[in-house]
């Protein structure tokens, strides 16, 4: 009998949860997570680990899997350090990278936080085999994280999804570059809700966004402060695919949250944070690598296309909620919301 309770579960956890945790690791290092992923011209799955030392640094390390479950390769020493003499961005390390691999450059593109004095910024370095990286140095000064590049020019253009901080919350921009050096046109994408919404006051892009022939598929974390924490918990959204600041639907509810008990306990308890997505060769079927915990590294499997029904049944353009309440806090309470690419439903 189908069990009318239950809410549509979208991701499975695999069996084998935590698949990569330090105890795997070839060198002394505290914690592995918020991996970035992608999957090489051979087909192996590689996840660029975000690793915390001892002194609470991080640096990225590789891991490299024919089948992108287990049978890891892990490199035997930091793949990607902290450079602080030539980046002084980079003073207390390197985090949560996002891969994006972009054919007109034949290179990948890995956004991470460069975390120093000023705060956490987004940095981008290029590599075409994980090995040798050529950095641009910061793109998006403090406060400002979880960024990812989208694989290819937008109306000419490169784009960039990242999540600065301000008074009014931590919302979702985009940024366009004709170099990836300079960045400019910025857009509101998906603010952070407010009140009592599961993605109330911080949001952030997850995985880079996965295109699709109905858009830009993003999945995003909201963050909900609650009297025991903070918990850490994924929704969806698709974006315009010629004009991603546009936001065509955004899901009411979260679809995957914190309940194993590998993503409830551990260093930062109750946080399921991917960094990284890669998509199979049947163009439907999505894994995501994620942080469990800030303490180990899970996989969970999905269907690009069951997300997108997900969205047509419990997704709107204004994400379900009032336009008066995408205001920021901040903001006076006179007029319209015209600041949010919220695209009017049937338009
Ligand atoms: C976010 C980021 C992530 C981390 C998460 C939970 O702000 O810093 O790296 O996984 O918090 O601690």
């Amino acid at each position: 009998m189908p069990d009318h309770q239950a809410y549509d579960v979208l991701f499975e956890r695999h069996a084998r949860n935590p698949i990569l945790s330090a105890a795997n690791w070839p060198y002394p290092v505290h914690t592995v997570f918020n991996p970035g992923a992608t999957r090489l011209a051979d087909g192996t799955t590689l996840l660029l680990c975000r690793v915390e030392d001892r002194r609470g640094h991080s640096h990225l390390c590789a891991a490299r899997s024919a089948n992108g479950v287990d049978g890891w390769s892990i490199d035997p020493a930091p793949t990607f350090c902290a450079d602080h003499e030539r980046y002084p961005e980079e003073l207390w390390g390197v985090e949560d990278p996002r891969i994006t691999f972009v054919p007109e450059l034949d290179a990948y593109v890995v956004a991470y936080t460069a975390f120093g004095r000023a705060g956490p910024g987004v940095a981008l370095a290029l590599t075409k085999d994980f090995r040798e990286f050529r950095r641009y140095g910061l793109v998006m000064q403090p406060d400002d994280k979880d960024a990812a590049l989208l694989p290819r020019r937008v109306n000419g253009n490169f784009a960039l999804l990242h999540r600065p901080l301000a008074d009014s919350g931590a919302h979702i921009w985009i940024s366009y570059s004709p170099d990836l050096r300079n960045w400019g046109s910025h857009k509101l994408v998906l603010p952070a809700r407010r009140g009592a919404w599961w993605d109330a006051n911080k949001v952030g892009l997850s995985p880079p966004l996965i295109e699709t022939d109905r858009g830009w598929l993003m999945i995003y974390h909201g963050v909900r402060q609650t009297a025991g924490g903070a918990l850490y918990r994924l929704g969806l959204a698709l974006l315009d695919r010629e004009q991603p600041e546009v936001c065509l639907l955004r899901g009411d509810m979260w679809v995957f949250g914190p309940e194993a008990r590998y993503e409830t306990h551990g260093d930062v308890g109750n946080v399921a944070f991917p960094c990284g997505v890669t998509v199979a060769d049947d163009g439907d079927t999505v894994r995501i690598y994620y942080g469990a915990a800030d303490t180990c590294i899970a996989l969970a499997t999905g269907s690009i296309r069951q997300m997108l029904d997900w969205l047509d049944q419990h997704g709107a353009a204004s994400g379900g909620y009032e336009r008066a309440e995408a205001r920021p806090p901040k903001e006076p309470t006179v007029h319209g919301v015209g600041a949010f690419a919220v695209r009017p439903p049937g338009a």
